[in-house]
């Protein structure tokens, strides 16, 4: 609370800032005097290079979209504001045949064209699947056309979406051979956002939904807010908090709710909502919420039943059960599987799935980490086929830095999708930079060796090493009313690596950056460099500044600022006068044990545990010999000071692009960055003057002293 009030300051500025940033603001997607955010990666700035503007105009200047529905429409106006601000021209829709058109959309059944293409295209086109699309240059008659075609008018818009983005990244169109198709089934945005419009770990203003106004005023932002997630592929949003009140699904809240999903709808978004356990009692008066008692029972087929007549293509529930006081079957003596199951019988006839929280550990364990996985595994086989269980990156929490759950690769026989958060619970709140798409690929990419080979934790969730019914990637977002929707500029790129991740994991989370600042800042490579040189130092700074080498969790209640003094954050980094570190070797917590080989032995082993991991896994001496030759404590401090110090690099990175980026974002960047150095000195020493009171050893001449002593941080 003390550090709360410490950083009130940050909070007068920022508002300030964001104040500042919307004068002059006007909706829509019109060229703006300001640049305020708000039209986030979509904004389509026109395209200076005369030779490039040339072959996109002789691209674009008859368009046949073909079909029609809601999606189609969504499309054409998408179209229209991206030509508009692209090449300064609105399209021409013709209603000629296909090949009288420059770029045609359709699908086999709306164009003739598209239904009359070779069997080799038309083979590709089926196995893109519901979601999936080809944008393919085409010879027809003697005429080059651009097509987009895809099964569905949803893989339309997606294909239409790649295809402005190529584009807006200044990508040449003349000789295209796209194919996409998601690698997983669910991608989708778990907002925390409460009755009251608070957004737990939010810190970008009110929740966007308005539920006062509701279901009578609809805010632009829904559409808008829906048009982002598309262009990314994200197709499903969890409405609320997974610390769920029970009235979300009441008939008041459903009457709001179902205004929402018609927004959403076009654009290819389904909702669903997270249920709180005891809803039964809550709501429906019963003495009880035990999920295999008849009257619970009868009480959920009737809500759900409900539910559905008010939104006929709900995606289902998500539910935290039995976590950190949320109610759940534990109480009632029955399992997880028990609980999952039954909503998930009810939820069947209506296609819908239930999305089951592993997230849970008991604050007396020994190792709350452990838990997860030693209460999920062995109900493996259990859950029915439309539960899909829903694990945190890490088997902590979002922290910085952890290695991937283990119970990617030990439900063989249980959907199983990940959950990345996009806001900055862990990570600086609104105030720091921090690109988090190499974080999530790192977990991605790791190699859980299930099945005695190579199988990355993506190729888990996308089910494709067992043979999973559903399968998922959430993202905890966080947009609010901030005029730019995340409060920090930079929160923008995780939604945006997120959105391009879960549709595809294999792909390259820098050449996603990329993508994002050519759409979000400026196409001039100089300036693309400088960015992307920024968000590559941000990952590791944030890490190195905060919990390098494998500590954890040692911040304030709040969890923004430090306090490695606190017992919570003692029961994590474990440092006394012998060393630091937990020991979860064999030793020790023995979680080790909870991966495959060869990581088992690799995490247990002393001299093959990654060094980035060293203190997740072990508890060390002071001396310690890292491989660089220093001490561990040499090798502390080595990094903590360097995180400060990137922080800097990111500084003078920042401030040479003065005068070549808008001044609004360029001001308010400089500003929050002041904030993150003046944060990340404070991590630094607080950390490093705390441990020294257990390891008795210097921080050396050769670094900048500690300004303050313990006691200034501590207060
Ligand atoms: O890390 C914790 C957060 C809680 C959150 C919880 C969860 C929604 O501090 O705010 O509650 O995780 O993921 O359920």
């Amino acid at each position: 609370m003390v550090f709360k009030s410490r950083i009130l300051p940050h909070k007068v500025l920022f508002v300030l800032i964001l104040l500042l940033v919307s004068i002059g603001n006007i909706k829509g997607n019109t060229a703006r005097a300001f640049e305020d955010g708000y039209r986030m990666w979509l904004r389509y700035e026109i395209v200076k290079n005369n030779d490039l503007l040339r072959q996109y105009k002789s691209y674009l200047n008859a368009v046949v979209l073909n079909g029609s529905s809601e999606t189609i429409n969504v499309i054409k106006d998408e179209l229209e504001i991206g030509f508009k601000g692209l090449i300064s021209e609105m399209p021409d829709f013709k209603t000629t045949p296909d090949e009288d058109g420059t770029l045609v959309i359709g699908t086999p059944k709306s164009s003739k064209l598209i239904a009359s293409l070779n069997q080799k295209h038309l083979k590709k086109l089926k196995a893109v699947g519901s979601e999936g699309y080809l944008v393919t240059t085409k010879r027809v008659k003697g005429n080059k056309l651009t097509i987009i075609s895809a099964n569905t008018d949803r893989g339309l818009l997606y294909g239409t979406f790649h295809f402005l983005r190529l584009m807006q990244t200044r990508k040449p169109i003349s000789n295209l051979n796209i194919l996409e198709s998601p690698k997983v089934e669910y991608r989708i945005a778990n907002h925390w956002d409460n009755l009251d419009r608070s957004v737990e770990r939010g810190y970008a203003g009110l929740s966007l939904w308005d539920w006062e106004a509701l279901p009578d005023e609809k805010s632009d932002r829904y559409k808008a807010y829906a048009r982002f997630c598309s262009s990314l592929g994200i197709n499903s949003v969890v409405i609320n908090n997974v610390n769920a009140n029970a009235h979300f699904i009441s008939t008041e809240y459903l009457k709001k709710i179902s205004i929402l999903a018609n927004i959403f709808r076009p654009y290819g978004v389904k909702v669903f909502v997270a249920i709180n356990f005891n809803s039964p009692q809550t709501l429906g008066n019963l003495k009880t919420a035990d999920p295999l008692n008849q009257e619970v029972n009868k009480w959920w087929r009737q809500k759900v039943n409900e539910i559905y007549n008010f939104i006929p293509d709900l995606g289902g529930f998500l539910v935290k059960a039995d976590s950190e006081g949320q109610p759940g079957p534990n109480t009632y003596g029955r399992t997880h599987a028990d609980g999952a199951n039954m909503l998930a019988k009810v939820l069947k006839p209506h296609d819908g799935v239930v999305m089951w929280r592993a997230f849970v550990y008991g604050e007396k364990q020994k190792d709350r980490i452990r838990e997860a996985n030693d209460e999920f595994k062995p109900l493996d086989g259990k859950f029915d086929e439309n539960v899909i269980l829903q694990v945190k990156k890490g088997p902590l929490d979002f922290m910085p830095r952890e290695p991937f759950s283990p119970l990617f690769g030990a439900m063989k026989q249980t959907n199983t999708m990940i959950e990345f958060q996009i806001t900055q619970e862990y990570l600086g709140n609104e105030f720091h930079l921090l690109y988090k798409g190499g974080m999530y690929d790192e977990i991605l990419k790791s190699d859980t060796y299930a099945e005695g080979k190579q199988t990355y934790v993506g190729d888990i969730i996308s089910g494709k090493v067992y043979d999973y019914t559903h399968t998922g990637m959430a993202g905890v977002i966080n947009p609010g009313m901030a005029e730019n929707w995340t409060a920090h500029p930079f929160v923008q790129s995780s939604w945006y690596a997120f959105g391009r991740l879960a549709w595809d994991y294999n792909q390259d989370p820098w050449e996603i950056a990329e993508d994002w600042i050519a759409m979000t800042f400026s196409n001039d490579n100089a300036i693309k460099n400088s960015i992307l040189e920024i968000m590559k130092i941000s990952e590791e700074a944030g890490v190195n500044y905060r919990e390098p080498l494998g500590l954890t969790h040692i911040g304030t209640a709040s969890h923004y600022g430090p306090a490695p003094w606190s017992e919570r954050s003692k029961s994590f980094h474990r440092a006394s006068k012998d060393g630091i570190g937990f020991d979860r070797s064999k030793s020790g917590s023995k979680t080790v044990s909870q991966y495959y080989e060869p990581l088992e032995t690799r995490f247990n082993n002393l001299n093959t545990v990654p060094e980035d991991l060293l203190l997740w896994f072990h508890h060390v001496g002071w001396d310690y010999k890292m491989k660089s030759g220093n001490s561990l404590w040499e090798e502390l401090i080595e990094h903590y000071y360097l995180g400060v110090e990137q922080v800097g690099q990111m500084q003078v990175l920042w401030n040479a692009l003065e005068g070549k980026i808008d001044q609004e974002r360029f001001a308010m960047v400089d500003s929050l960055l002041k904030i993150q150095k003046k944060d990340a000195i404070e991590w630094r020493d607080s950390c490093l003057l705390y441990f020294q009171t257990l390891s008795g050893r210097e921080i050396p001449e050769k670094y900048e002293q500690p300004k303050y002593g313990l006691p200034h941080y501590m207060k």
